[in-house]
Formats: structure tokens, C-alpha cells, sequence
């Protein structure tokens, strides 16, 4: 397996990743300002097969008709010239003072119709583009104090917005999905759909809930002390894992957007191992673009950033080569086996039974001795330990 990155791999990169210049609350910026030509350029360089982008990140926020057509004019000749896609574009509704309230759940009615016209706009853009996924990330839909949101009446509006928006993108055959991207806090001390689960229930509740899914990102899940690669299973579960933000965390802290196996390596080690071989039967569960959203360190410069782009991708391939390795391995086909982890698969009542047959079974009940399961070892840590033993190389 080849860990050199090619557009095969279907690695993508937000532009607002590599063209962070490290402004955070505490300090000014650590590099100047990347052109997004130039990150276009040196992605594809990098074997990258595609960008993604906030209009702001392309377009600066209150540019004019002829400005706004020059960036695009420009970056579409860079996208030509390197053949790089753009899968997945998305809206800035945070940086402007205008959302400092929130973009479609603002308790100001003027900024909410404002906040979907800016979406509206950037949709036309992305289905010139070819982009198929466009997320919605809702950084600033929260509150800090529960005075402040009546939450139920938000909820409302945020659905609303995204019924409105994907009336939108129906009535001009766009043939775009949404992807919204769950986060429980910052830069709002509580932000609405906080988890992968929140999102879920939510997105049930949708007029076109069938092309409403998931854009789950390590760290926000992992922020709120919740387990990454179940919540992804779970969005697989129901067909709604549209598009995925990849980086890296350390527990329950600030958003730290480490590259990619940066952080909880194990659980990152288990994540590519579902989606390149989780389908039943094998094979990749996930087909979408494999994206990351991180920040380059702050301490880094411009050769920096090219070197924490490529780490991104290159843990991704090793992490991807050794959960082949742990699948191939005959002792762990075996510790599966030990482990009962294949037999989960197997219907609990047989074909055609029910409760009254199982109701009849006298083995499952009357004469079942619960001492036995009681009493028997599951060998998971055997088995755990030889998922370590492959991510460490010593398999
Ligand atoms: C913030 C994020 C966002 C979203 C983006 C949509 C700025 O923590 O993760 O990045 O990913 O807005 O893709
Ligand atoms: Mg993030
Ligand atoms: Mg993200």
C-alpha cells in the first residue's frame, strides 16, 4: 500500500485550514495572509483531490459584484489548471459582528432573513462548482445564558431555515445535499445541535429530511467526552454520514484542530479502520471525500503548514495500512471469533419466529442457566491488544 497521497484517495482540505494565520483570543496572527490560488496549487502538489471553502474564505465579507467575479474568476483558472474538485463548500455565519447573535436562529428577524440570503447566494456558487455536499456548521446558533434563547422558538427557526434553503436547492435542481456539522461549544458557550446524536433527532424533523445528513468532526465530538467512532457508526446506521471533518484532540478542552491521529490516536486508529473496511462484509463503509478540518500550530510557518497539511494525509494512509494489516491477521480473525464479535450479526429470534415461539423455547428461559454466559471471558482485551500491537507495528 502506497502511503504517497494521490486524488485516488480522495483527500480534500478546507481553505480556511492552511490559510489559518493563527489569530486566536490571545494573540495576533503568526503568519500572513496564503492566497487561496497558492493553497490550491500546493494541495494538489501534495496529492490532494480537492478544496473546500466558506464563501468568505474565498470571497473577503461586503466585496462588490465585479471584486466578488475577479476571486472566483481566478481561483476557477487554479481549480482548471490543477484539476483539483470542489466536493463540499459552506457559509461563514460567524465572523461578521452581524451573527454574533447567530445567523437563521439570531433573535434579531433582520438577520436571520439576511443569514439565508448569504446561503442562498454561496448555493448558486456551489452548484457551479460541482460541489454535491454543502455544510452547515452553526457556530454561533447558542447562547452563553438560558435567559437569553428560547431554545424551542430557535430550534423552529434553524428548521425553518434549513427547510427554506432546501426548497431552494429543489426548485433549481441543484442536486446538492446539506451536511450539518455538530459542535457543543465555542465559539457560543452552548451551541444548538451540540452532538452527533442532537443533530440526528433533529434532522428527523425536517421537511426534506432525506437529503439533510451528517458532517461529524472528531474534536467536537470528542469535546463533549463522547466516543467519535460510535457516534460515526451511528450516523452510518442511518444512512446519514453525507461528508466528515477529520482532525485531532486531546479530551475535554478548546477546539484544538491537531492534525489528524494527533490526539486520540487509538480511536483514530478504529475510525479509518470503519470507514476503509466497515462495510458488512468488508470494504469501505464511507464513500465521501476524506476531509480534514485542522489548524497548522501556531508556532509553525509557511513550510510549517505544506508539512502538517501532509501529515494529515500520510497518518491517514499508515492508519489505513494498518488496519488492513489487522483485518488480514488469522489470529485476529480467530480472536474475533473468541470474542463472539461476529456473532452479533446473527438475528436474536431465528427466521420467521415469534414472541410466541420464543415464549415456547424452553432453552431460552426455563431451562437456560445464565451461570454459564455469567461465568465466561469475552477476550476482548486479548483481542484489543492485538488491534494495539498492529497500530504500533509490532504485528
Ligand atoms: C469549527 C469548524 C468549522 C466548520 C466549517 C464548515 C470553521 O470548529 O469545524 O470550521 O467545519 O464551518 O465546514
Ligand atoms: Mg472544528
Ligand atoms: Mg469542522
Amino acid at each position: 500500500m502506497s502511503l504517497q497521497p494521490t486524488p485516488a484517495d480522495h483527500f480534500t482540505f478546507g481553505l480556511w485550514t492552511v490559510g489559518w494565520q493563527a489569530r486566536d483570543p490571545f494573540g495576533d496572527a503568526t503568519r500572513p495572509p496564503l492566497d487561496p490560488v497558492e493553497s490550491v496549487h500546493r494541495l494538489a502538489e501534495l496529492g490532494a483531490y480537492g478544496v473546500t471553502f466558506h464563501d468568505d474564505d474565498l470571497i473577503p465579507f461586503g466585496a462588490d459584484e465585479s471584486d466578488r467575479e475577479k476571486h472566483i474568476t481566478r481561483f476557477r483558472q487554479a481549480l482548471e489548471e490543477t484539476g483539483l474538485a470542489v466536493p463540499m463548500m459552506t457559509t461563514n455565519l460567524f465572523t461578521h459582528p452581524v451573527f454574533k447573535d447567530g445567523g437563521f436562529t439570531s433573535n434579531d428577524r433582520s438577520v436571520r432573513r439576511f443569514a439565508l440570503r448569504k446561503v442562498m447566494r454561496n448555493l448558486d456558487l456551489a452548484a457551479e462548482l460541482g460541489a454535491h455536499t454543502y455544510v452547515f456548521w452553526g457556530g454561533r446558533e447558542g447562547s452563553e445564558t438560558d435567559a437569553a434563547k428560547d431554545v424551542r422558538a430557535a430550534l423552529d427557526r434553524y428548521r425553518e431555515g434549513l427547510d427554506t434553503l432546501a426548497q431552494y436547492v429543489v426548485d433549481r435542481g441543484y442536486g446538492i445535499r446539506f451536511a450539518l456539522e455538530p459542535k457543543p461549544n465555542e465559539p457560543r458557550g452552548d451551541i444548538l445541535l451540540p452532538t452527533i446524536g442532537h443533530a440526528l433527532a433533529f434532522i428527523s424533523s425536517l421537511e426534506h429530511h432525506e437529503m439533510v445528513g451528517l458532517n461529524p468532526e472528531v474534536g467536537h465530538e470528542q469535546m463533549a467526552g463522547m466516543n467519535f467512532v460510535h457516534g460515526v457508526a451511528q450516523a452510518l446506521w442511518h444512512g446519514k454520514l453525507f461528508h466528515i471533518d477529520l482532525n485531532g484532540q486531546r479530551g475535554v478542552k478548546y477546539d484544538q484542530d491537531l492534525v489528524f491521529g494527533h490526539g486520540d490516536l487509538v480511536s483514530a486508529f478504529f475510525l479509518v479502520d470503519l470507514l476503509e473496511n466497515g462495510a458488512p462484509g468488508g470494504g469501505p463503509a464511507y464513500d465521501g471525500p476524506r476531509h480534514f478540518d485542522y489548524k497548522p500550530l501556531r508556532t509553525e510557518d509557511i513550510d510549517g503548514v505544506w508539512a502538517s497539511a501532509a501529515a494529515n494525509m500520510r497518518t491517514y494512509l499508515l492508519l489505513k495500512e494498518r488496519a488492513a494489516a489487522f483485518r488480514a491477521d488469522p489470529a485476529v480473525q480467530e480472536a474475533l471469533a473468541t470474542s463472539r464479535v461476529t456473532e452479533l450479526a446473527q438475528p436474536t429470534l431465528a427466521a420467521g419466529e415469534t414472541a410466541a415461539d420464543l415464549l415456547a423455547d424452553r432453552s431460552a428461559f426455563e431451562d437456560f442457566d445464565p451461570e454459564v454466559p455469567g461465568a465466561q471471558g469475552y477476550g476482548f482485551v486479548a483481542l484489543d491488544q492485538l488491534a494495539i500491537e498492529h497500530l504500533l507495528g509490532a504485528r
